[in-house]
């Protein structure tokens, strides 16, 4: 089938999202106002997240099951969902009710007005985010903060995974990260490098309620310091030629 660019895909990696993946869903067949479809990665056939999707989906059946064919883990499940969607604009959201839906109305609005890559900040006007521990929280608003001084990238927010894409741009990259969400980083940094057009739109971020979070500090935090500092040297090189 032909991929049309009219429409989003959006992409829900889930690991035991049970207890919130049926009010996530809700929430974005309520919000989101462009045509699209909702794509549920999971890991595994006893993800408490697979029976309230399969419930909903009978009144939602733009909404896809999708198992992760490249393994387990965020980044293989992002993947599965990059080439499973049928549209040319993707958007990446965690299902843990922690992400505000209207703000893919937003993105969508800049790709439409020409931008390639669309990051929702938490750390702009308009934009906040409540809970999330001090530590985590500190790391990645100054990791934000210096992004646009030491890369070159015109976001607040490099860390935050829900970004939306322009799956041409996705398709001249190879994705090498193997961590967890340390991938988003890694995109922007090489498509920034070659002359993708990256904005920010402002989100309001709340640390979840339900289940529990699945983020490796101590493991993903070398690896977002790896693509930092690959970003930096990279940016050198060219300088200097
Ligand atoms: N398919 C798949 N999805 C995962 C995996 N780990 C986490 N996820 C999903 O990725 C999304 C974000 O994960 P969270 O555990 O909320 O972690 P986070 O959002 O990075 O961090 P905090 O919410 O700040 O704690 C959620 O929808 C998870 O269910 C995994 O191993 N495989
Ligand atoms: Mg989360």
């Amino acid at each position: 089938m032909k991929k049309s660019a009219e429409g989003i895909s959006i992409i829900l990696p889930v690991y035991n999202e049970g207890e919130n993946i049926t009010e996530q869903i809700k929430q974005i067949e309520k919000m989101v106002d462009a045509k699209h479809e909702v794509l549920i990665v999971y890991d595994f056939d006893k993800d408490t997240t697979i029976e309230p999707v399969k419930l909903i989906r009978k009144k939602f059946p733009n909404v896809k099951l999708v198992r992760n064919k490249f393994g387990r883990g965020i980044i293989n499940a992002v993947k599965t969902g990059f080439t499973t969607s049928s549209f040319g604009i993707c958007v990446v959201m965690p299902a843990d009710l922690a992400d505000d839906p209207k703000t893919i109305n937003k993105m969508y609005s800049k790709i439409q007005a020409g931008f390639d890559i669309v990051c929702a900040t938490r750390y702009s006007k308009g934009g906040s985010k409540i809970g999330g521990g001090f530590i985590k929280t500190t790391l990645s608003r100054v990791a934000g903060l210096l992004t646009m001084v030491l890369l070159g990238i015109s976001t607040r927010d490099l860390t935050n995974g829900f970004k939306m894409y322009k799956k041409d741009f996705l398709k001249k990259i190879k994705i090498e990260s193997n961590g967890g969400w340390e991938f988003s980083m890694e995109i922007l940094i090489k498509t920034n490098s070659m002359g993708a057009k990256i904005c920010d739109v402002p989100t309001i971020w709340r640390e979840r309620t339900q289940g529990t979070s699945k983020f490796k500090m101590m493991k993903w935090l070398p690896k977002y310091i790896h693509w930092y500092l690959w970003g930096i040297l990279q940016r050198l090189k060219v300088d200097r030629q």
